[in-house]
Formats: structure tokens, sequence, C-alpha cells
């Protein structure tokens, strides 16, 4: 949620290094799929064309997306089966780009090499920041003089403070401008800034004067202190623990998987593993191998996190601004941190790297952007028969998972994200957070002390964690046996009997409904028993049942803030757990495409309003992904992962039990053992 130098000029100034490194790396000739991230050479088509186009000498040019442009969609179901040699694709990218103050957004064929449409844009918000603007901007304070007074005021010294760059939202303001509030931390005896807020401290930069534009000081509170707050192992003391035993994984016949350049068969799954500056990792084309029907099954065309909203629950000068749309305004691909081998990632994992691009166009390598690997140690189905004299019955089958993993960092938070496939046909995307909590500093230094709502708790002396949510959206394509499918609900319903024909005087069944339109989509989850299923209702299974998948949903969480305040305006997309839209190629970011300083006029929820048909369509998904966070001491220094996560699975989309017949892996003799 915040920008800082020390992680993010280290990691670019690292990123820059190894993209000189790749020149010797050896990568597997594949063919390029339609569906494949840009390369290093498309990166640097753009940069070229648009540059030819408008001379830097003349011109002022900022790139805040490069992208793949979605190919259409029934070129690439026609492409899937007919494969490259009938159909060509054509790829093009799709770049937003700040040239002369004005937001353009331009098409380019990178195989005709041109530019295909350049539109100015002139409508409210703004694009994704450039991580190169903020690296400049939090570094104004430092010399403005205010804010030197300021830290002499508090004693501190100026050669300790790092800052931040946030921003700042909408709230009614008739003027459009780009701005992001700076905030101070102290890096004096720890890494953890974030714990040691300078507060009291009003600062706005405007990005494209890039200067400080307002500035107040108000109130001097404390700055926590570093005591405790370091998180490297090098600066923790004994005594250590819990102690941890190694374990070692051994594939004697190496992995279950394979990866061809972007494209990943593993057990009965095939899929693509796409990256973008903006959403990260992409996955798309994910069918399932039927044994009995002898084919591949489509499920999932494509998914994605559309958005982020994490907005915080103090509404006073220093924090009220603070709602953020993670990967509108910061990009989640270009949040995607290099993954630790054999700390994120077991050591059986491969990895895939990707390029991000800078403000300037410039590619550069992300090394170990993504980790595949295999996980074992649960099990897939078992039963002890007892009920059969004379005879004992035990069957129990291994369950092996496939995990695509990638980490988000966005300032304090760390995001790892997974997506996991089971061989009996559910995908389970996963969410787990950990990193360090956004502190507010204060003069109390025990609860006792506390005489007002503080917004958060006291996580550690004039330290408060304040209170927030991390609402994550995903954006699922479903295609269930093909393209047209439709949404079902299915209530389960108390039934009294009245007329004695039962000893019993209640039951429940089911009540299934199709939802005719996006209103009737619109679900909010609660304690209410119910599925909720995408099926295809043009494809049955033998005894007659519509395939399908259900989704079984996260923990459902709400917001809690009005409808009308500002931020809910802007993530209204929240408003509901899950929604239904009929597929639209330009529908991808549930808080619109230019979430910065947004007003809440492009998203999920306004496109919902045409109340569009959604019966036997092609239909996308979306899930809110909600977790509140009451700040609790554990989280402090730095929180131990938290974690939730959702299951697409499938029902009736197979005849039976689809891993009846997997044989379990056969035991390892490990080398060098005698026994
Ligand atoms: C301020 O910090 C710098 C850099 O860490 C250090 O060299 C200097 O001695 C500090 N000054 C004071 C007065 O503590
Ligand atoms: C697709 O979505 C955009 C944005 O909501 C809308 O302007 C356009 O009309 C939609 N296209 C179709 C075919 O519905
Ligand atoms: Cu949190």
């Amino acid at each position: 949620m915040a920008f800082s130098t020390t992680m993010k000029l280290v990691l670019f100034s690292a990123l820059t290094l190894l993209s000189f490194q790749s020149v010797f790396s050896v990568t597997p000739l594949h063919f390029q799929h339609p569906l494949d991230p840009l390369t290093k050479e498309e990166f640097l088509t753009v940069q070229t064309l648009v540059h030819n186009k408008y001379p830097t000498s003349k011109n002022t040019v900022s790139f805040h997306y490069i992208g793949l442009d979605d190919p259409e969609k029934d070129a690439i179901l026609k492409w899937e089966t007919l494969k490259p040699s009938v159909i060509t694709i054509p790829r093009k990218a799709f770049i937003i780009a700040i040239i002369n103050g004005q937001n353009h957004e331009i098409l380019i064929d990178l195989r005709l090499k041109r530019i295909v449409y350049d539109n100015v844009y002139k409508g409210n918000g703004f694009p994704t920041l450039t991580v190169d603007e903020q690296a400049i901007a939090i570094e104004l304070p430092k010399k403005y003089p205010p804010f030197i007074a300021s830290v002499q005021k508090r004693g501190l010294n100026l050669s300790e403070v790092v800052c931040s760059s946030f921003t700042m939202g909408w709230f009614g303001e008739k003027e459009n401008r780009r701005t992001v509030r700076v905030d101070c931390f102290m890096k004096e005896s720890t890494v953890n800034i974030y714990v040691r807020p300078i507060t009291g401290i009003t600062m706005v930069a405007d990005l494209s004067l890039m200067k400080i534009v307002e500035y107040h000081d108000r109130d001097v509170e404390a700055v926590p202190t570093a005591e405790n707050t370091d998180y490297r192992v090098s600066k923790q003391s004994p005594p250590f623990g819990p102690k941890q035993h190694s374990l070692a994984s051994y594939q004697p016949q190496g992995p279950g998987f394979q990866i061809n350049g972007h494209s990943v068969s593993w057990a009965n799954w095939k899929f693509h593993i796409g990256f973008d500056v903006r959403a990260g990792i992409v996955i798309s084309l994910a069918s399932i191998y039927d044994l009995e029907k002898h084919k591949s099954r489509r499920v999932l065309y494509k998914g994605y996190i559309s958005e982020l909203f994490v907005p915080y629950q103090d509404p006073t000068e220093e924090f009220y601004f603070k709602t953020f749309f993670d990967s509108g305004e910061f990009g989640f691909g270009l949040s995607t941190v290099s993954l630790i081998p054999n700390r994120d990632c077991p050591p059986h994992a491969q990895f895939i790297d990707t390029y991000i691009h800078s403000a300037d166009g410039t590619p550069s390598l992300l090394k170990n952007a993504i980790c595949v690997f295999e996980q074992y140690g649960n099990i897939m189905w078992r039963h002890t028969e007892t009920g059969i004299p004379n005879e004992f019955v035990e069957e129990s089958r291994t369950e092996v998972n496939l995990i695509v993993r990638t980490v988000v960092t966005v300032g304090n938070y760390d995001n790892v994200l997974d997506w996991e496939f089971k061989a009996s046909g559910s995908i389970k995307p996963a969410i787990a957070l950990s990193g360090i909590l956004e502190i507010k500093g204060t003069n109390i230094k025990h609860k006792d002390e506390i005489k007002e709502d503080l917004h958060g708790k006291l996580v550690s002396a004039n330290s408060i964690g304040i209170y927030h949510d991390h609402f994550y959206m995903y954006y699922l394509d479903f295609d269930i046996d093909g393209v047209q499918n439709s949404f079902e609900k299915t209530s389960l319903k108390t039934v009294k009997i009245t007329d004695g024909s039962s000893k019993r005087k209640s039951y429940w069944t089911t009540e299934t409904q199709i939802a005719k339109t996006e209103s009737d989509a619109k679900i909010t989850l609660g304690l209410a028993p119910g599925e909720l299923a995408i099926v295809n209702p043009n494809k049955k299974t033998i005894v007659g049942n519509d395939v399908g998948y259900r989704l079984i949903p996260a923990i459902p969480a709400h917001p809690l803030l009005t409808e009308d305040d500002y931020p809910q305006i802007r993530g209204a997309f929240t408003n509901y757990n899950v929604w239904v839209t009929p597929y639209n190629r330009t529908e991808k970011w549930a808080g619109g495409l230019y979430v910065d300083h947004s007003r809440g006029e492009d998203t999920l929820a306004v496109w919902t309003k045409k109340n569009r048909d959604i019966v036997n369509k092609d239909i996308v998904m979306w899930h809110v992904v909600g977790i509140h966070h009451v700040p609790a001491q554990e989280d402090f220094p730095i929180m131990p992962l938290l974690s939730t996560s959702f299951e697409l699975r499938p029902t009736n989309f197979f005849e039976r039990n689809p891993v009846l017949k997997t044989l379990s892996p056969r035991d390892v003799a490990w080398p060098g053992c005698s026994k």
C-alpha cells in the first residue's frame, strides 16, 4: 500500500543487473503462445515506436502500463483447436502513457510494428503510478525546508529519515490532479520503517509538477522505539525457536509437471500462466482431461485478481485518505518480487522469470517471479471398511496437488498468491498475507491511558495498528465445457411436516433457480445455506444433470463503510460477494481502468446497472475475498501468514469420482540408504 525507497530502489537496481545476466542464460525454445506475456523485444518495440512518434527531446513521455492486448476470445478458442499452422493470432500491445500531461491510450501491432491507434483519455482518474516517479517524489521532503524544520523540531536525524508515497483517493474534489501523500519514517537502528512513522505531518506531492504542494505540521507524537522491531535473522539474539527439523524432498522420476514456455501440463490439467504489470499472474485456458470421455474439457478461460481494495478505518487527517487500490494504483505485476528458493517455494520447485517495464519503457527481467511445484502430504480419498464380517478393507490415495505461486509486495504488505490445482478437478485460489502493519505513532504506552477511539489496537508501546480491510476481487471467466453457461443458485430450505405423514416434523430440501440477469446474480453471502454454480445447460451427464462447477466461497466479508462514502463508491465492487456478468473483453478491472483518484464511474457496480441477460451465455464470475483486519500483538513487528482460500469444485461435471483409478505414487527408496 505504500512505496518506499529502501525496498523498491534496491529491487530495481538488482533487476537492472539481472537483465544483463540474462544475455548469457539459455531459454528453451518454444513457440510463442498468443497469451504469453510481452517479451523483452516486444517491450523494446513499444518503446521505440512511441519514442519515434514523440521524441523525448521535445516531449515528456512516461509509460504507466504496457501489456498484451487481449486477443479476441473467439480467435483464441479456434487457435486452441486448430493450432498455429491454421490460424495466426494478431499480437498487439495496449499502452497507457502520459505524454505532455495527457493520458494516451495506444494500441500497437507488434508484428507489423505500427501504431494502430493513439487516443487521448479525458475522463477522471489516472493510470497506475510508475515506480520511477514515486522514487523521485519520496526524495522531495528531504530538500523541503519546512519538513527539515519539522524533523529538527522533533529532535530527529534527517539522514535517518525515509519516505514513502501513498495514493490519495478521491473525496469529492472537483479538480483532477495527480497527487500523492508522502509520509516519512525513521530507519535508525531498524529496517522495519513502517512501525516507526513520523506522525503529525501532512505532505502532498504533485507528480506532474514534481514538487510538494501542501504541507502541515500539527502535533508531535512520539516515534515508536526501534527496539524489538527488526526482523532480520542477523539482528536476533538467543534463545531461538521453536526449532525446525530439516525435510528433504526427492522426486526420483522428476517432477510430475512440464513447463513449456508459459504452458503447464500436470496430471490431468493443462493451463497457461500469463503475467501482466497490472494484474500480476493470469491463469488461462485451464482444461482437465476426462479419462472416460477421452478428451480435455475446458473449465476456466481466464482467472486473475482484478483489484485489491484496502481501506483503512481511521478518519483523521493522518489516515482518512488511506483507501488503496493496490492493483490499479501500484500494479500487482510491478509489485511482484523475486521468490526466494527453498524459502518461498520448496526445493523441488521450478521458477519462471518475466519482464516488467520502467517509466521510460525499458524492460527489466524479474527473476523467479513465479514458482510451480507439487505439494504432498494430504489424503485424496480413503475408506476403512469394518462392516463386513471376516473381511478387512482399507484403501487410501495420496493427494498430490500443483501449486503456482507469486508474491506481491506492495510497500509494507506481502501477498502470497497461490493457484492450486487438484487432480479431482478442483482449483483453489489461496491468499496469505504477511509483512508489516501500517502503524500510527502515539504517546500512549499502555491500554489504561486510552481515552478515545484509537481506530486500531495498541500492538506495542507508542504503536497503533490501524483497523483495515483487504478485499481481493477475483475475475473468473468460466467456460464449463464450452462458452455457453448459466449461473445457478441453490438454496437449502426447511420443509415442515404438518399432516402426520412421517414421525419427523421437518426435513430440508433444495430449490434451484437460474439467474436471469446481472441483478439476480448479485450475491450477499450469509449464514443461509446454499450453493452457487456455473453450469453448462447444453451439456448433461448420463443421468441428466447439467455439468457444472460450484464456488465454495471464502469466509464472506462485507464492507462496513456506508455506500455513499467516497472510498466505497470507488470500491463498490465489494458491495456483493459474488457477481456474474456477460463476458466483455474490456470489462477487466473491477475498480475501473483509471483507478488512481477515480470517482467510481467505471466499476463493476456501474457496468451491472445495465442488468444484462446472463442465461446460456458466455459469463464471468467475480468473487470478493475479504479480510477484516483487527491487528493483534502477534502481527508485530512482522506478521505470520494469515491465509484464506476458496474452491472451484466440479459438481456433476464428471460421471463419477474422477480420481477413482488414480494410483498412489510408488514408495521411494532413498539414495544411499541401506534399508
Ligand atoms: C545522523 O545519521 C547519520 C547517518 O546514519 C550519522 O552518520 C550521524 O552521525 C547522525 N547524526 C547524529 C547527530 O546522530
Ligand atoms: C463492453 O463494456 C464496455 C464498458 O462497460 C461498454 O462500453 C461496451 O458497450 C460493452 N460492450 C458490449 C458488447 O456490451
Ligand atoms: Cu491487514
